[in-house]
């Protein structure tokens, strides 16, 4: 399909970076549109994994064009470091664009996030890589864009400005140093000048090709239930991760997006804080968080576990408009005599089939559950549905039913060979 948006259906960490990495094998050009390098994305390239928080999946096929978009708040430093890594790893980074229009993240910024988080009650626990702070000021329009960091004058002048503010608030607020204009200038003004070959108007380079029948796939980060709109609010990032997201951040219009690919792992897991009506605080939990490894590719935070949630699931194909599921780490579900599927909440006495948005309501919902048995074979070495185990294969199908849209790929584990195409 020409465009295709891929969007995280829980919180976050569903593996849309080797379903993008799976699915830029046929395509043009890989778009990252919301977040900054506060996604983690783990890529398998040859024998080895590497670990990516800003640039596009695609990157490591030569054929594919990778492009940054407006949407997404850029850390020139992280940019740089993953270009070196990259490099180091034998891959050849002559594929990458970045938009004028993308905001960038300064020092102050990843300050900032972390003087807010200490001096809040009730922290969000964000990845501290200055994303909030950095959404904020673009917001308050007195962020610096990628065309006024190549600008040397421009960037002076907003830079002079912003500062000044910044200050204020550190000094007086949070009682900390203030920052000097010099050396940050002077470092930000050449990081400009290194980035100047790379930048471009994308919205115009995306649609020319759209416009010429390529195939572009626009990457999602996080998830949809950390959707500053349509997730857990407060404890959201800064951006939209869902489909919309991928217009706004890209300069692309609606009617040109073709399919929208949800990305949910077999069960569910969040880091950070917030609502999590399926958690196992048990060891069910613990066991899939070792199995699994799940830990945090930024923070290295453990990460929250729970059975799989299709209150959630449905409510991120409602507010994208998903038109197919794919569904990855399935091989972490085996040797579970039953497993558990949320279908709906029980609030107040009432059951009910959608996401409240407060969060006294979500605390109070109970998870209606639907067992299913378990398997126990290694799925690990399956090539299609039809190999897998009955439980398994009737896991999946279940799912699907439930949720309502076909399933596109499912995964047995983190290589592009562990995943198989359905639809
Ligand atoms: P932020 O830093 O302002 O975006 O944090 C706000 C909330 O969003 C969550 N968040 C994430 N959740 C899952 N994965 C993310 N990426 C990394 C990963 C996270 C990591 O792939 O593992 O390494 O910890 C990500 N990025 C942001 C965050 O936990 C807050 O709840
Ligand atoms: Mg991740």
């Amino acid at each position: 399909m020409p465009a295709t948006v891929i969007v995280g259906s829980q919180w976050g960490d569903e593996g849309k970076g080797k379903i993008t990495d799976f699915l830029s094998q046929k395509a043009d050009y890989v778009v990252r549109y919301s977040g900054g390098d506060n996604a983690g994305h783990t890529l398998v390239f040859g024998n080895q994994k590497l670990h990516l928080q800003l640039i596009p999946s695609g990157i490591l096929l030569k054929n594919v064009q990778n492009i940054i978009g407006n949407g997404v708040v850029l850390n020139p430093e992280t940019l740089f470091n993953e270009i070196a890594y990259l490099k180091e790893h034998g891959v050849v980074v002559d594929n990458l664009t970045v938009s004028d229009r993308a905001q960038v993240i300064m020092p102050y910024h990843r300050l900032l996030d972390r003087l807010q988080e200490e001096k809040k009650e009730q922290q969000l626990g964000t990845t501290q890589k200055g994303i909030g702070p950095a959404y904020m000021d673009k917001v308050q329009r007195i962020g610096i864009r990628v065309c006024d960091l190549i600008e040397p004058e421009t960037l002076k002048k907003r830079l002079k400005t912003t500062l000044a503010e910044k200050n204020e608030l550190l000094t007086k607020l949070y009682g900390v140093d203030p920052i000097d204009f010099g050396p940050l200038y002077e470092a930000y003004r050449d990081y400009g000048q290194k980035l100047k070959p790379m930048v471009a108007d994308t919205s115009y380079l995306i649609n020319q090709a759209l416009d010429a029948g390529k195939k572009v796939l626009f990457e999602g980060a996080q998830g949809s239930m950390l959707d500053i709109d349509q997730g857990t609010y407060p404890f959201v990032t800064s951006s939209n991760p869902i489909a919309g997201g991928a217009t706004v951040g890209t300069g692309v219009g609606p009617k040109r997006i073709n399919e929208v690919v949800g990305v949910a792992k077999a069960y569910t897991s969040r880091v950070g804080e917030g609502s999590f009506p399926t958690e196992l605080k048990n060891e069910i939990g613990d066991t899939v968080r070792e199995v699994a490894h799940e830990y945090g590719v930024v923070t290295k935070r453990p990460r929250r576990i729970g059975w799989l949630d299709t209150v959630v699931l449905r409510h991120a194909i409602r507010i994208s408009g998903m038109t197919q599921l794919s569904v990855n780490c399935l091989d972490v579900l085996t040797g579970f005599e039953t497993i558990k599927i949320a279908t709906a909440y029980r609030l107040d006495g009432n059951i009910i089939d959608y996401y409240p948005a407060s969060n006294q309501e979500v605390a109070r919902c109970e998870p209606i559950y639907e067992e299913l048995p378990g398997w126990t074979e290694d799925i690990s070495g399956v090539t299609s549905i039809d190999e897998l185990p009955d439980n398994a294969r009737q896991y999946l199908t279940r799912v699907s039913e439930i949720v309502g849209i076909p399933l596109h790929t499912f995964a047995v584990g983190p290589d592009r060979e562990a995943t198989h195409v359905l639809t």
